[in-house]
């Protein structure tokens, strides 16, 4: 059974002041470190919570296994909990957030990669690093469901378009899909790096016009035309990726 492993990192920064008149603050840093290994039933994670207090660092590790849902609400649950912490309420901010995960080829290609999305200071940087790839520029966009079963890849869904917009260049002022990354060129041995930084989107937030979570990240064998409705005309779907831990 294939294995494909997910890192999440979820650094913490609480901040607190004091009440008295002085105003005082100290930071108080904490990082969740959630490792899954993931087969096609069942999920393993691992949770390491590491605490700095005034230069002390305190260390857990809690191992869950089980289905998907299972080892996701026990996560959910420990992540929320800093979040809740009633010495902390309210000054907790979430100020990095950190999910890999892995892209398997599709359409019978042999194009795979790593995907990282970071998310800071309101920010989200998209990082790709993508090979198995033919010379040449290739469209890359976020589709609407996690769903990479199908070996063409299209049970992913069309692109994630949460605003009702056409699609187009990212960025473009008649309008584009959320989803819309664009084009990137792969060099004679294959290889592409895709990079975008932005604050339209967030990592596992309340907003449905921003969240990533749940969605596919799909690789097309040709150039998104940019143009085209509603999809840009890219061709195969040649590598997919859940965006799920
Ligand atoms: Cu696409
Ligand atoms: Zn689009």
């Amino acid at each position: 059974m294939k294995k494909i492993i997910f890192i999440i990192s979820l650094s913490l920064v609480f901040a607190t002041s004091c009440k008295n008149t002085q105003k005082k603050e100290t930071e108080f840093p904490t990082t969740v470190e959630v490792k899954i290994d993931r087969t096609d039933s069942l999920s393993k994670a691992t949770v390491t919570t590491k605490k700095t207090v005034n230069g002390q660092v305190s260390e857990e590790i809690q191992v869950f296994e089980g289905t998907h849902q299972e080892v996701k609400e026990k996560v959910e649950l420990i992540t929320a909990e800093h979040e809740n912490d009633d010495s902390i309420k309210n000054t907790t901010r979430k100020t990095v957030k950190k999910i890999q995960f892995q892209l398997d080829p599709k359409s019978g290609s042999n194009t795979q990669g790593i995907v990282t999305l970071t998310e800071a200071d309101g920010q989200v940087t998209f990082e790709a690093m993508i090979d198995g790839l033919s010379e040449g520029s290739h469209a890359i966009h976020i589709h609407e469901k996690a769903d990479c079963s199908s070996d063409d890849g299209k049970s992913s869904g069309g692109h994630w378009n949460p605003t009702f917009e056409n699609h187009g260049a990212w960025g473009s002022e008649t309008g584009f899909h959320r989803g819309d990354i664009g084009n990137f060129m792969a060099n004679a041995s294959g290889e592409g790096i895709v990079t975008l930084t932005t604050d339209l989107w967030c990592l596992d937030c309340d907003d449905p016009v921003k969240n990533v979570m749940g969605k596919a990240v799909i690789v097309h064998q040709g150039e998104d035309d940019l143009v085209s409705q509603p999809s840009g005309a890219a061709g195969a779907r040649i590598s997919c990726a859940g965006i799920i831990y």
